[in-house]
């Protein structure tokens, strides 16, 4: 494959951005319901280009990541309160979090007492992970180690944690082009249950399955584990950015986040020019929009080039 890195870091952000704000406008809805807004896939337009919760998490990860060339844990939850609005659309418990740590508790505690003390398995962690699964694409270790600790912020339990690192590792052998041999290598780093989770990936690409088995077997949900795996499913499925983000979006539930989430693998492995320009044009502009964020792709690039 011949497509400039520089490229792929900042596809997978705008495509990131660009899936979350596909999907926004039908967060929560059935299958049914998303295709009496959109239509039948193939020529969709983007309704409104606000983008949500994902992207704006998203941006104070890259944010933070870019400032401390690295991991930062107290910074990284700071640039998530300073960028937080309510109105794009927080998850419950991930707006308790920032309740906490603008309180005064530690980035690394606040999590920790959510969901009677077992921490979030929401996919509020995957769903922002795309600056670390680029800027660490080249190690999978040191990717696992600032992935749980990114999720640390918000999402203590170990299935919220592992299912950004998933993502992560999703998008970054996206960047090392690897599509075919994608599941393979995703199986052999993956922990607890997204095993049997990618091994039904693996089963439900064998066959041409109506999307009604999909969305049973990989589910639509908010919990990281109903999510990710149907992002990689959706990637793996199509040749084009615009066919596996809109089919992501197409099985209704967490549209929204798994439109970001299939939108920042796609991204990684297609690079930017692959990403629709009509869908870009139309991705909000102004002092944190699509400009901004592709900005900050560049930046991820020009610390992984000179470290
Ligand atoms: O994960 P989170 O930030 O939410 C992200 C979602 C995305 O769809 C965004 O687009 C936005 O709409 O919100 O927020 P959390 O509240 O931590 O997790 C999401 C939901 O997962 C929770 O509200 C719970 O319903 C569920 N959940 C759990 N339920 C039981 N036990 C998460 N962890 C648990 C748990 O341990
Ligand atoms: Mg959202
Ligand atoms: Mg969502």
């Amino acid at each position: 494959m011949d497509i400039d890195l520089e490229s792929q870091f900042t596809g997978a952000l705008i495509g990131s951005a660009v899936g979350d704000a596909l999907g926004a406008p039908v967060e929560g809805y059935s299958r049914e319901k998303v295709n009496s807004v959109y239509g039948a896939r193939g020529d969709w337009e983007m309704k409104s280009g606000r983008y949500t919760d994902d992207t704006e998490m998203m941006i104070g990860v890259a944010e933070s990541l870019i400032e401390n060339r690295g991991f930062n844990g107290a910074d990284m939850a700071h640039k998530f309160i300073l960028n937080y609005d309510v109105s794009r659309g927080y998850g419950p418990g991930s707006k308790e979090v920032l309740r906490r740590i603008r309180a005064g508790e530690s980035w690394e505690a606040a999590s920790e007492q959510l969901f009677f003390g077992e921490g979030s398995y929401g996919n509020g962690a995957a769903m922002r992970i795309a600056p670390v699964g680029i800027l660490y694409f080249d190690n999978a270790e040191v990717l696992r180690e600032i992935a749980y600790k990114s999720s640390q912020i918000t999402h203590a339990h170990v299935l919220g944690k592992e299912g950004a690192a998933l993502q992560a590792y999703s998008i970054a052998l996206a960047v090392q082009g690897h599509k075919e041999d994608m599941l393979p290598r995703l199986k052999a780093f993956a922990k607890e249950i997204y095993n049997e989770k990618l091994n039904t990936v693996e089963r439900l690409l064998g066959g041409d399955m109506e999307e009604k088995e999909i969305i049973t077997e990989l589910g639509t949900g908010v919990a990281a584990f109903d999510s990710v795996p149907t992002a990689i499913y959706a990637f793996c499925r199509f040749d084009t950015f615009e066919d596996a983000v809109a089919y992501a979006i197409s099985l209704g539930g967490d549209t929204d986040t798994i439109g970001a989430m299939t939108g920042a693998i796609c991204g990684a492995f297609y690079g930017e020019e692959a990403i629709p320009g009509r869908w870009i044009e139309k991705l909000e502009e102004g002092e944190k929009g699509r400009s901004y964020i592709k900005k900050l792709g560049n930046e991820l690039y020009r610390i992984k080039m000179h470290p």
